[in-house]
């Protein structure tokens, strides 16, 4: 590991050296890009991020679940140091390579779903979701599209209707594209009635506001990130894939965030045995560098004309190569069981505090995908405020944690599954400094 696996604060947060660098970026860079640690890095590996001053930080959100195997993997490195030196890109479309057909041989036989499947690769969760639509339409020539409360699925334009929240991600941007609907969640927290409940009405407004025989594809992260770590209760996701087959849309699972061994299994889909008709990819794939992918049925990734997908960038050589070193890192260090290790320390050192904290309304997640819900005491009224205070007192001490949900209440803990139980048990150590003291 390139960085020593040990929290150590030697300056404020931001540092001197990373305050001036901070100056640099907000007359350089455009304002409109957030900045969750105003810390500068230098160097990361494991559970660590090095600042520029010389602190070292926890990293509990991995890039936003994206350096599962760590930041600077060795495996990623070596790939992609040998193929960097050797051509860094053709266009896929110009003249292939062998490690974007190998990284598609890869996704086909890991995702799940026991029939012949085929790959597109892109270049981000957007466009792989931008893609995974245009497949769907294209296949059923039909043109609604369904995604649900709570849902993110992106920042391009079809995405942005597709994702739930307006603020910060759609606020001033439309107008959004049409045929996009959006459905009533079963949020076990904060839903009113059963699963069957919320799936019955799901249906019944399909049927009724968009007409079954016009749905393309019924979209749907099986946790959802974003919006807050929202586990759907069982029975919920395969109701939904089950009225998709019976109605001939696809079921398009986006895993952009709960895939590669993030929540304990290779996809989130597993869980309840769910062979989605479409699954996107991204994040995880690649140990930090930009890759995206659609992986499907055959016939139906096969359906669309020659030259009908693409790209400039999609599946570069060098994203490919890490891709290779993040799956391969992932199966020799058996990361999937990993990751509930990690998940079965964090849901402990959570309960424990839930039973000391009142803000703590709910702890949830699976595998390494976990967060707590932040309440007023007493009530589910969503509480934001304490969320801010916990995370700035979090990040003083050396602990970087990230935040999700609709109502801005969560904090989710997302690791690198590489991190050390130390580690984990520092970060909950200061959590559980950080409600004692912000209460
Ligand atoms: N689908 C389920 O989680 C990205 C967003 C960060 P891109 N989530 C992080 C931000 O604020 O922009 C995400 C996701 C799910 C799609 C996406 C989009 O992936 O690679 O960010 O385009």
């Amino acid at each position: 590991m390139n960085v020593p696996q040990q929290r150590k604060v030697v300056t404020e947060i931001p540092g001197p050296k990373s305050q001036e660098i901070i100056k640099r970026r907000s007359e350089a860079v455009s304002a409109s890009l957030g900045m969750a640690l105003p810390a500068v890095i230098t160097n990361a590996s494991g559970g660590i991020l090095l600042d520029i001053d010389g602190n070292q930080i926890i990293d509990m959100g991995a890039g936003i679940a994206v350096v599962n195997v760590g930041n600077a993997a060795p495996a990623v490195v070596k790939r992609v140091q040998d193929q960097v030196a050797a051509f860094t890109h053709t266009c896929f479309m110009i003249a292939p390579y062998e490690g974007y057909i190998e990284v598609c041989e890869k996704l086909n036989e890991l995702t799940p779903g026991k029939f012949r499947k085929k790959s597109a690769l892109f270049n981000s969760g957007a466009e792989a979701l931008e893609n995974a639509v245009k497949i769907a339409r294209h296949y059923t020539k039909r043109q609604a599209v369904v995604v649900f409360e709570h849902g993110y699925h992106g920042r391009t334009n079809l995405t942005m209707a597709m994702t739930a929240k307006n603020m910060p991600y759609k606020e001033g941007f439309g107008p959004f594209t049409p045929e996009v609907y959006r459905m009533p969640m079963a949020y076990p927290f904060r839903s009113e009635g059963n699963v069957d409940h919320v799936l019955e009405e799901v249906i019944h407004k399909i049927e009724k506001e968009i007409g079954t025989h016009n749905v393309a594809a019924i979209v749907i992260e099986p946790i959802q990130g974003e919006g807050g770590f929202i586990v759907p209760p069982k029975g919920f996701l395969p109701g939904l894939a089950k009225f998709a087959k019976a109605s001939g849309a696809l079921f398009i699972a986006d895993e952009v965030q709960t895939g590669f061994a993030r929540t304990g299994t290779w996809f989130a889909c597993e869980d309840e045995g769910i062979e989605p008709d479409l699954i996107t990819t991204a994040k995880g794939i690649a140990g930090g560098l930009p890759l995206a992918a659609v992986t499907g049925r055959a016939e139906v990734m096969d359906e669309i004309h020659p030259s009908g997908l693409g790209g400039t960038y999609g599946g570069n050589p060098i994203a490919c190569a890490a891709a290779l070193g993040a799956i391969e890192t992932i199966q020799s260090q058996n990361l999937v069981a990993r990751a509930n290790e990690l998940g079965k320390i964090m849901v402990e050192a959570l309960n424990t505090m839930k039973a000391k904290y009142p803000v703590i309304g709910e702890v949830r997640g699976r595998g390494a995908m976990i967060a707590i819900e932040l309440v007023k005491p007493g009530t589910k009224e969503p509480n934001g405020d304490v969320l801010g205070k916990v995370v700035k007192y979090a990040q003083a001490k050396g602990v970087l944690f990230l935040t999700a949900g609709t109502y801005g209440n969560v904090l989710r803990f997302l690791p690198p599954l590489v991190i050390g139980d130390e580690l984990v048990n520092d970060a909950m150590s200061v959590l559980d400094e950080a409600f004692a003291n912000v209460n």
